[in-house]
């Protein structure tokens, strides 16, 4: 695998979608198992599991059919602090401590990171549903973690890895981390990390590993995992806190060369922010004055009588409660109204404002903590 270094990173945000294409080809395996669900037209609220519609992103290129398959009956969750073996969780086990009350299911968004990287071309790595498992300090409360431990090491069968802090654990401020197993109701799918994968409600992607297979306990703080310490390796931010950073997919615009009709047309998208909610949506046109987005589904409700029966029921059951939206870790949808254009190009500019204050802002330099407004190009026929 080819590292990204820092410095390619932000030139690959600043440079326009053609060396985008090339950095996808001259970084060999980099982006070969990357794919994303279609762009434009309806954007609802939850994602549906179906694989089709989820985004799919190994993390080490391994190919979508050499996915790991693992039987719930076969899984094995291991912990461990570097050679010693602390236990062992069984999936009928973890099943058990949720049938005994530790269940819990909360909105989680799943970004991958290198949706801020690929501008408009592929920015449709991004997913919502509603995640139920057992919270992870459930199941160490009876393990016996070493007292100088400062991160836990994650792995997947696939032999992806990667970190999270032991103190996020026990971060009582945050939803809990969790060994999520069922997906919008529905068990886990094989592409999605099944039986059980790790959710870490702010964190991108990357954090949320699939095929959970071993925990190790370390009394390391270096950076651990493929992303951090090979693909990522000169992005400091790409080790902690690890949180999406606030970002904006543009919907209706994703892919290139998007040619609307009419002087009047719509332009939709989402926003997200980990560890923090969306509170406004800008957006001009040409550098015109910014006018405030219309906010989707802000209203709890709306989304609520949209959802099939099964999926209003397990809303009903989640963390986040009417009176908190819009939520935190959860995107927004946006619609941008605008009226009176000419035939000919035009560009479209949006960015984001999250309830802790912080604002994308053009040309920031800064991708992994704000990122940047999104800028797109767009034709309006004659
Ligand atoms: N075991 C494992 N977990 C993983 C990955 C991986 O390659 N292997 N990819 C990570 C990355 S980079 C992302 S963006 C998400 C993608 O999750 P999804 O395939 O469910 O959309 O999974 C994360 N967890
Ligand atoms: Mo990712």
């Amino acid at each position: 695998m080819t590292p990204i270094s820092r410095r390619d990173f932000l030139k690959t945000l600043a440079t326009g979608s053609a060396a985008l294409v090339a950095l996808r080809f001259t970084s060999g395996c980099e982006f070969v198992d990357v794919e994303s669900f279609g762009t434009g037209g309806d954007h609802p609220f939850v994602t549906p599991q179906d694989d089709g519609i989820w985004f799919w992103q190994s993390g080490n290129s391994t190919p979508k059919e050499n996915a790991p398959q693992i039987l719930p009956d076969e899984w094995r969750l291991q912990l461990t602090s570097g050679s010693q073996t602390l236990g062992e969780l069984t999936y009928p086990q973890l099943r058990e401590l949720g049938a005994q009350g530790h269940e819990l299911t909360y909105w989680k968004t799943l970004r991958c990171v290198f949706s801020l990287s690929l501008g408009p071309l592929l920015t449709s790595l991004i997913a919502n549903g509603l995640f139920t498992g057992v919270p992870l300090s459930v199941v160490l409360e009876a393990t016996d973690i070493p007292a100088e431990t400062l991160k836990i090491r994650t792995y997947g069968a696939d032999g992806f890895s990667s970190n999270i802090p032991l103190s996020r654990i026990h971060d009582n401020d945050r939803l809990p981390v969790m060994l999520a197993y069922e997906l919008n109701g529905e068990p886990l799918t094989r592409l999605r990390g099944g039986p059980v994968r790790l959710i870490i409600p702010e964190m991108w992607g990357y954090k949320n590993m699939k095929w959970l297979d071993r925990l190790d306990f370390s009394a390391s703080s270096e950076p651990f995992g493929v992303y951090e310490t090979v693909r990522f390796r000169d992005v400091d931010a790409i080790d902690a806190p690890g949180e999406m950073a606030l970002a904006n997919h543009v919907v209706t615009l994703a892919g290139r060369n998007v040619t609307l009709q009419g002087a009047d047309i719509v332009i939709s998208g989402v926003a997200v922010s980990g560890g923090a909610a969306i509170t406004e949506v800008r957006f001009s046109v040409d550098d015109g004055p910014e006018q405030v987005a219309t906010l989707l589904g802000d209203d709890a409700d709306e989304v609520r009588q949209a959802l099939p029966p099964n999926l209003r029921e397990l809303m009903n059951d989640a963390e986040q409660q009417d009176s908190d939206w819009p939520l935190t870790n959860v995107w927004v949808r946006w619609s941008a109204s605008i009226t009176g254009l000419s035939p000919g190009a035009h560009t479209f500019t949006v960015r984001a404002i999250d309830s802790k204050g912080r604002a994308q802002e053009v040309d920031s330099g800064e991708p992994l903590t704000i990122s940047q407004a999104i800028r797109v190009p767009f034709s309006i026929s004659d």
